[in-house]
């Protein structure tokens, strides 16, 4: 059983959840976090018993960027041996559906973190934002990549070289937040998205998941071979067989992951 300083780990049911818990610091990444939240998402990972993850913070910040206090002395080398790119490459890397359940701050690296997962939902009172310009760097964590791609280049450009902070609302509408829930009711609707999905055929979530990654990073043409290989591919599972008997049947499917 792993320990964990900087989060709390919790399964319930098929859902894991990774709660941030730096609250003197506003959740702020530092580098003990920044591992915990990668071993604790592979470990869900690995876990057949799990169907989603749900990474969530405070009422007052999902996370409010990267630790500045323990990168502000560091130079250009540190920052390239302390590999945090790669660690938080193997976060995105998960090949289960995760969901952040953003309220409050969801600032540089926090908001990075939240546009690494699949479904962002966000409390009325999330301000989203990439405040590095002020602090004479840039997004380092695929806020830059990941923005352009989630609402476009001029509003990606506007938080970006600004430093502004989005609402919920309008982070809706530019298409970063999947939805907006009122403060009081994200976490148990986190917890109902969370568990609707977990309940779905893992080898089709996982399907489901790769081919959503393929359409961000390659040309459509090449999208569409590999959504269709999937898709015939999981023709070959019991689960596909059980799900449309179902609703033959007029049931609810019984998946096993097989
Ligand atoms: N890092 C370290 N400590 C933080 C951070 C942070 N990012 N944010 C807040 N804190 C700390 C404060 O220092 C303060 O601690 P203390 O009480 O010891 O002084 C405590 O949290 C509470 O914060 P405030 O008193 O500032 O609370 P306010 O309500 O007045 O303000 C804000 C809240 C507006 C969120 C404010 O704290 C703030 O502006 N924080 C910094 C936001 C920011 O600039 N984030 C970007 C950081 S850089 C980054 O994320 C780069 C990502 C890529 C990194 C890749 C490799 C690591």
């Amino acid at each position: 059983m792993t320990s964990y300083d900087t989060i709390l780990v919790e399964q319930r049911g098929r859902v894991g959840w990774i709660t941030l818990n730096r609250p003197d610091a506003l959740n702020a990444l530092n580098t003990r976090a920044m591992h915990e939240i990668v071993v604790a998402a592979e470990g869900f990972d690995r876990d057949p018993g799990v169907g989603a993850i749900v990474v969530t913070g405070s009422e007052r910040a999902f996370a409010a960027g990267a630790d500045i206090k323990e990168m502000a002395d560091k130079s250009s080398v540190d920052m390239v041996l302390d590999d945090h790119f790669g660690a938080w490459n193997r976060f995105a890397a998960v090949r289960t559906p995760v969901i952040a359940a953003v309220s409050g701050y969801a600032l540089g690296g926090g908001c990075e973190l939240a546009l690494m997962c699949d479904i962002i939902l966000a409390a009325d009172t999330a301000a989203f934002g990439q405040p590095e310009i002020a602090l004479g760097v840039i997004p380092g964590m695929g806020g830059t990549q990941r923005l352009v791609r989630a609402m476009g280049y001029y509003k990606a450009a506007d938080l970006v070289l600004t430093g502004r902070r989005m609402s919920a609302e309008e982070a809706e509408r530019a298409g970063l937040v999947s939805r907006v829930v009122p403060a009081g009711e994200l976490l148990d609707v986190a917890g109902e998205v969370a568990d609707g999905i977990a309940a779905k055929s893992l080898p089709s979530l996982y399907a489901a998941k790769a081919a959503l990654d393929a359409a961000l990073e390659t040309p459509l043409s090449a999208g569409l071979r590999y959504e269709s290989a999937a898709f015939t591919s999981l023709f070959a599972t019991e689960d596909q067989k059980e799900g449309m008997a179902a609703f033959r049947d007029k049931r609810a499917p019984e998946f096993t992951g097989r």
